[in-house]
């Protein structure tokens, strides 16, 4: 498997500075060698440069950097659909509005090759608020209601060349809802996997029936891994901490089973924010999962797990 590194140094989408860092701590924790240890061929593209923001005027006064984000969705959905020819590509986050460009452009050539794009969003929040719903501001808080088609985004967040079916999100490690999200994800059909959920079935069982849909549908699977997923004690170095976010082992656990699958064709992450990090163990532990993901064992299984 070929892989394509593509930094994406957004950081105008969260509420504070320090995402652009994040590629460099991913670089500097060693992803590029965590892949090709694993046997596999890496490319690292660099940084995607955003377009000149253009101006914009928008009705809801608490909007953040709408033409900076505006601007990066544009340059990255053009850079994901580049990388995902061929290959797989790891783009290295920056914040979570990076992905309004990430999986429009994957979502783009999934609808080329004729296959659904199916969406696996581990997260402690939904990002699904438009630009109408948003009450910080913060786009980072919005990248899965563009991706879906939710009205509003038209005239400011680049036209879908393809959008992906609401019904195909599958959301994992959710603990941090607003209202206006509660209803638009029941009334789109969004599989959301609460904490609670978790704490009652374990992480596996939702996971491994999302991957059989996937599955059946001959589907290409975008993962979107934001930091907070985890639990902050294991994972300080995000400007949105939750507590009670999954376990080191639930994580490594989610990611041991996409790697068993084969599924997985694109992969986002985000929200490190290396200024809020120990001594680099934020950034470690995302890398040391990519590993997981990549197909790093303990001990060879005799059969896939899934
Ligand atoms: N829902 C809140 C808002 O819109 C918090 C969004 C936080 N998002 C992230 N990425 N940190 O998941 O402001
Ligand atoms: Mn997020
Ligand atoms: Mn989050």
């Amino acid at each position: 498997m070929h892989c394509r590194l593509v930094g994406a140094p957004v950081q105008d989408g969260a509420g504070r500075p320090g995402c652009e860092m994040g590629p460099s701590a991913l670089r500097t924790a060693g992803i590029h060698a965590a892949i090709t240890g694993l046997g596999h061929e890496v490319s690292d593209m660099g940084n995607v440069t955003p377009l000149a923001p253009q101006p914009m005027v928008h009705g809801n006064t608490m909007l953040k950097a709408l033409p900076e984000i505006a601007a990066w969705t544009a340059a990255l959905s053009e850079a994901a659909y580049a990388a995902s020819d061929r290959a797989m590509p790891v783009f290295l986050g920056g914040d979570h509005s990076l992905s309004a460009g990430t999986v429009a452009g994957v979502a783009r050539r999934a609808a080329e090759a004729g296959r659904p794009l199916f969406l696996l969003w581990l997260d402690a929040h939904p990002d699904f608020h438009t630009l109408d719903t948003t009450t910080s501001g913060n786009l980072h808080g919005t990248p899965v209601a563009y991706a879906v088609g939710q009205p509003g985004f038209e005239g400011y967040f680049p036209a879908l060349a393809a959008r992906v079916d609401p019904q195909n999100v599958c959301m994992i490690g959710i603990r941090s809802v607003d209202p206006d999200e509660r209803r638009a994800l029941s009334a789109a059909g969004v599989s959301v996997h609460d904490m609670r959920a978790i704490d009652e079935h374990g992480i596996a069982a939702p996971l491994r029936a999302f991957l059989a849909r996937v599955e059946a549908a001959g589907g290409l699977l975008h993962v979107s891994l934001d930091v907070d997923f985890l639990d902050p004690g294991i994972a300080p170095a995000v400007g949105t901490t939750v507590p009670g976010g999954a376990t080191f082992r639930e994580a490594h656990l989610v990611m041991e089973m996409l790697h068993d699958t084969g599924l997985v064709t694109s992969l986002d992450l985000v929200e490190l924010n290396p200024f809020l990090d120990e001594r680099g163990r934020t950034a470690t532990l995302m890398v040391d999962l990519v590993a997981s993901l990549m197909g790093r064992r303990v001990m060879d299984r005799p059969t896939r797990s899934f």
